[in-house]
């Protein structure tokens, strides 16, 4: 066992929760700075037999930029740009774990993606467009056991 269990990753979310509020607060004042992005984490709620999940996408960060999800069933993952001009991307690449994901959100738009992450693991997502993944624009799948 690695520890990849939903419970395990929530116990971990409250710890880098409280990590990450002191660190705002030691951070206020400077933000303006082009300062790294505070890992953000959402986890997949179970509805009926897909889990659902929400991801806005902007320039340059996704929130969350970690996301939480079951092996062996299908996601419904939701991306919203909330960008006035940009469009953005949302990029998986991981045919070694059957997992290949390419969806394109334009400007003040929401797209939706469905797919079965079918191996346990993390796995980058990014931004493909311009430098947008050099500049932020990454996160990680985490894909647990129930
Ligand atoms: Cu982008």
């Amino acid at each position: 066992m690695n520890g990849l269990t939903v419970a395990g990753a929530k116990r971990r979310v409250r710890w880098v929760g409280a990590a990450a509020a002191v660190a705002t607060l030691v951070l206020v004042g400077c933000a303006t700075s082009g300062l790294e992005r505070l890992p953000s984490l959402g986890v997949a709620e179970l509805s009926g037999n897909v889990q659902v999940a929400r991801i806005k996408v902007n320039s340059h960060f996704f929130e969350p930029n970690r996301l939480i999800v079951q092996v062996g069933v299908t996601v419904r993952l939701v991306l919203k740009n909330e960008t006035l001009l940009a469009g953005h991307a949302f990029v998986v690449f991981a045919p070694e774990a059957d997992l290949e994901i390419s969806a394109y959100v334009p400007a003040r738009q929401q797209v939706t993606v469905q797919f079965v992450p079918r191996q346990l693991g993390e796995f980058t997502f990014y931004c493909n467009i311009d430098d947008h993944a050099e500049r932020g624009a990454t996160g990680t799948l985490v894909v647990v056991e129930e």
